[in-house]
């Protein structure tokens, strides 16, 4: 908690540090009710910024520390007294005499009572760490930021028999008994030497008693290194998958980026309590549980595509985001951007490449694209913020991917390939910014991407409006975009983006084009790359003997709202020709949307529902084509969720959005009941003969059979209950259970969903990660109810406020993903959320903020609803002393 008033940090006031830490070396003693932390730091004064100093003057020192009780200090081995520095609950000051000197001090910490999560702590029984951002302030007196890089080497100490297991950065150099001057404690220790200089924030300490699993990978230039993912004994069993995804993703890089890694080991540590999903430490990477632990009879094939990517993601990290890091806070995406599409590409070239596309856009859309019209709207590159911690968000992850996949498709991929390389190569262990990622892009490819940048430093999505015309006789097809940006917090007016548009033209036999633009001498490619950079700018086409149908923005060239006047019979053809699948599956969701919005005001205008057919004829199309991938097969038959449909409305009519989708769903499954059932008992005849794998071809096939299942449910006929009972009880994989538990409790069958839901606790009741989906499926069913349900099961034995993803799945899942029960017009959804965020508050600000997004959308809801959110914005403002991380969120959502 603060004492004072948060203070805005801007970017324009970055400062290189005025002192280096050559040196780190770290001695942590590890004991039950406290623990000792010796810094030695070897320092001197910043050559970059020592010109300016006058005669032999040197700056203050500054250190960070937060929550540290400070027990001995001294410099250059003299003991310091309180005369000799001054200390705030947020820094210790001295005045250091030479430009080199050595800092030494001791402070006591309680990773026993940290419920934060950040810094030192304790997950169950274990010790480990978490740094990024400003954690490390918490483990002890530092120079807290990521553009200070340092050697560092850490000692641990612990009880041997609860702790035998001793981890930190780099690689090990000694370990043994504590010696004592009675003799031998019961207590050991060990020492790592990380040899790769880094930030504090990658700092990392894991002590416990864990089990490893191990494996070892050859490198490109035949270096062995081992790899060791440690859990609790319990879980070995699950971690085959997260280490094939290790080592596919080694290999991915080093074929990709032509990057390999670099120390002897390479350890992950799984965790059952931490904030986000995993963190890239050096050499010792900590993950949250859910995004290591994965096997068949309890993740889910979502779960083991989260693993492959999440392990991925924070490997690639060694490269983008370690080796070469961050200057300052404001640069995040410089890494997590990169890292995102670099896992995304990965994750592309592991499964199929078009689903991937389709799952992450249409995340980006729903998720991104309501950040980006919210309070929180920020560029991908923010230019100020109070708490670092509230910028880990959609914009800088995946607009910061978008951001990197442009600049790919507007170099290809060789430039892109030589830019990166350069990139690695010029700042390879040093802290940089965003201008230097694009400088190394800019220079070797001898481009300008003045302009382009806009899209680092304006935030908001740009719309981009299309218009068409066609000169028959002069055969002459022109399209004309028009782009804008709405205003966002602190930036009204935008400059017009470089826009990558990919796009093709199709004619009536469902061919495509050949493309000569204007001025070309000859055509070349049927779909090209147009870089529209002006606010208005017409692109004309050549050679066109029929008016043809464009297809835009295929694969989602750019993060961008899209529009043109298509009518459904041009979606419907698109759906059927495109030669894009993503753009394929887009004409179809465009379809469904304006089908859906048509349901949604026939339902506010009180009239009775009527849907138009073409969406069945067109998905029964779909679902007949044999030759269709199953899960594209399976993403058509996915209509846009509430929360896509609430995005793209102006005021989102919580209950017509609901009545409508769910109308459309009911009209389609009895339509398609047939083709339905038919492919659901294929997949399932399958599943049944065959054992799980996770591989995308049975990812495919299962993805199809649940969306099946979840249509065919909504009949409420006996045969589908009966094959719904039978999936639950006798598949052999979480994936087809879930689902079945799912669409039961979905349905009326009261009985037999109580009966399920118990005999699935029961028998998972040991195993926190399904609890956590056994959690989900009941906070996120739309029947009547849900709050009351939500209430009751927090009473759960295995539901605690403290663990962020029992938090998550049943808090966050309620009011993220249950729309209606969240929105109840009683305001008793806003009510709930905000006691729990207000009871976080205190235990973690971290999951505290984040729990608070669904009520700082309240700008997209009816005038009561929107005072019934900002009224529970203002009550947890006057709560009481607020996190820096709460505080900047409320503050600026009632803004
Ligand atoms: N870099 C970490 C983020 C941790 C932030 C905690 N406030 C995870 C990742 O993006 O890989
Ligand atoms: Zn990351």
């Amino acid at each position: 908690m603060r004492s004072e008033q948060p203070k805005m940090i801007y970017l324009k006031d970055y400062q290189a540090p005025d002192y280096l830490i050559d040196e780190t070396h770290l001695t942590f003693e590890l004991f039950e009710d406290h623990s000792l932390v010796h810094a030695q730091l070897v320092m001197r004064r910043n050559p970059a910024c020592a010109a300016g100093d006058p005669g032999n003057d040197l700056p203050p020192l500054v250190l960070d520390g937060q929550q540290l009780e400070l027990l001995a200090l001294a410099l250059d081995g003299q003991a310091l007294t309180e005369a000799d520095y001054q200390l705030s609950d947020s820094h210790l000051s001295l005045q250091p005499k030479a430009a080199s000197f050595v800092i030494d001090s001791s402070v006591r910490i309680h990773p026993e009572s940290n419920t934060a999560l950040e810094g030192l702590y304790k997950s169950g029984s274990m010790f480990c760490t978490q740094c990024e951002a400003e954690g490390f302030r918490k483990i002890t007196y530092y120079l807290d930021r990521p553009d200070v890089m340092s050697k560092f080497t850490t000692t641990l100490s612990a009880e041997q028999h609860r702790y035998p297991v001793l981890l930190s950065n780099g690689n090990p150099i000694a370990s043994g008994p504590e010696e004592t001057a009675a003799g031998k404690s019961v207590r050991h220790w060990a020492t790592w030497e990380d040899p790769f200089m880094k930030p504090a924030y990658l700092f990392a300490l894991v002590a416990g008693d864990l089990w490893c699993v191990e494996d070892s990978f050859t490198t490109m230039s035949q270096r062995e290194v081992a790899l060791r993912i440690y859990v609790e004994p319990e879980n070995v069993d699950k971690c085959q998958h997260a280490m094939d995804s290790l080592k596919k993703s080694m290999r991915w890089d080093e074929e990709t980026y032509g990057r390999e890694y670099d120390l002897d080991i390479f350890m992950i540590v799984a965790v059952n309590d931490f904030n986000m999903g995993a963190m890239e430490n050096k050499g010792l990477n900590i993950f949250n549980s859910s995004c290591v632990l994965a096997k068949a009879e309890t993740a889910t094939d979502a779960a083991h595509q989260r693993v492959e990517a999440v392990v991925a993601h924070e490997y690639f990290h060694n490269w983008s985001g370690n080796r070469v890091t961050c200057r300052d806070w404001f640069q995040l995406s410089l890494k997590e951007g990169f890292t995102v599409f670099r896992d995304a590409e990965f994750s592309a070239d592991m499964n199929s490449r078009t689903v991937k596309r389709i799952e992450d856009v249409a995340y980006l859309r729903t998720h991104q694209f309501a950040e980006d019209a919210g309070p929180m709207a920020h560029p991908v590159r923010p230019d100020a913020f109070i708490e670092i911690s509230n910028f880990y968000t959609l914009t800088v992850y995946e607009k910061g991917s978008e951001v990197v996949r442009m600049i790919r498709t507007l170099l290809g991929s060789e430039g892109f390939r030589k830019g990166s390389d350069l990139y690695f190569e010029r700042h390879d262990g040093q802290a940089v910014t965003c201008d230097d990622f694009i400088k190394a892009m800019e220079d070797a490819n001898g481009v300008d991407l003045s302009q382009f940048k806009r899209w680092y430093s304006q935030g908001g999505t740009p719309r981009l409006a299309v218009s068409e015309a066609y000169d028959a006789a002069a055969k002459r097809y022109s399209l004309t975009f028009s782009q804008s940006c709405p205003a966002t917090p602190g930036q009204s007016e935008k400059l017009p983006f470089v826009i990558p548009v990919e796009l093709g033209l199709l004619v009536a036999q469902g061919g495509e084009l050949p493309l000569r633009l204007a001025g070309e001498a000859a055509a070349s490619g049927t779909s090209r790359v147009i870089a529209i950079c002006e606010a208005e700018q017409t692109v004309i086409f050549e050679d066109v003997a029929e008016r043809p149908l464009p297809s835009l923005l295929r694969g989602f060239s750019a993060p961008v709202k899209l529009s043109f006047p298509y009518n459904r019979d041009q979606l419907m053809f698109l759906m059927q020709h495109d030669s894009d699948g993503f753009n394929r599956w887009e004409a179809g969701q465009q379809l469904s949307v304006q089908v859906l919005q048509e349901l949604i005001g026939q339902h506010q205008r009180g009239e009775p529902l009527v849907m138009d057919q073409r969406l069945i004829a067109a998905l029964r199309s779909v679902l007949d084509n044999q030759q269709l991938d199953q899960a594209m097969v399976a993403e058509m038959l996915s209509l846009p969720g509430e929360a896509f449909l609430t995005e793209i409305s102006e005021v989102a009519d919580v209950e017509a959005i609901h009545s409508a989708r769910e109308f459309a769903r009911l009209q389609l499954a009895e339509a398609l009941y047939e083709p339905l059932w038919q492919r659901y008992q294929d997949n399932r005849d399958v599943s049944r003969s065959s054992t799980y794998i996770a591989e995308d071809q049975h990812f495919a096939r299962r993805s199809l059979q649940n969306i099946a299942l979840s249509y065919l449910m909504l009949s409420s006929k006996p045969e589908v209950l009966a094959a719904c009972l039978e999936q639950f009880e006798a598949c052999d994989n979480m994936t087809e259970r879930l689902t079945a538990l799912a669409v039961l409790i979905n349905s009326p069958f009261g009985a037999e969903k109580a009966k399920a839901l118990a005999s699935f606790a029961d028998f998972f009741k040991d195993n926190p990660l399904v609890m956590d989906q056994w959690f989900s499926v009941q906070a996120a069913s739309a029947l009547p109810g849900a709050l009351a349900r939500v209430q009751q099961l927090m009473q759960h034995p295995a539901f605690t406020l403290k663990n962020p993803n029992k938090v998550r799945a049943l808090i966050g899942a309620f009011a993220g993903q249950n729309l209606v029960n969240f929105h109840q017009a009683d305001g008793s959804g806003y009510r709930f959320l905000a006691d729990q965020v207000i009871t976080l508050n205190a235990l973690n600000p971290q999951i505290a903020s984040r729990l608070l997004a669904p009520l700082t959308r309240w700008g997209k809801y009816d005038a009561a609803r929107q005072s019934l959110m900002k009224a529970e914005l203002e009550r947890i403002l006057a709560s009481g002393e607020l996190s820096s991380d709460v505080f900047e969120v409320v503050s600026k959502s009632l803004a």
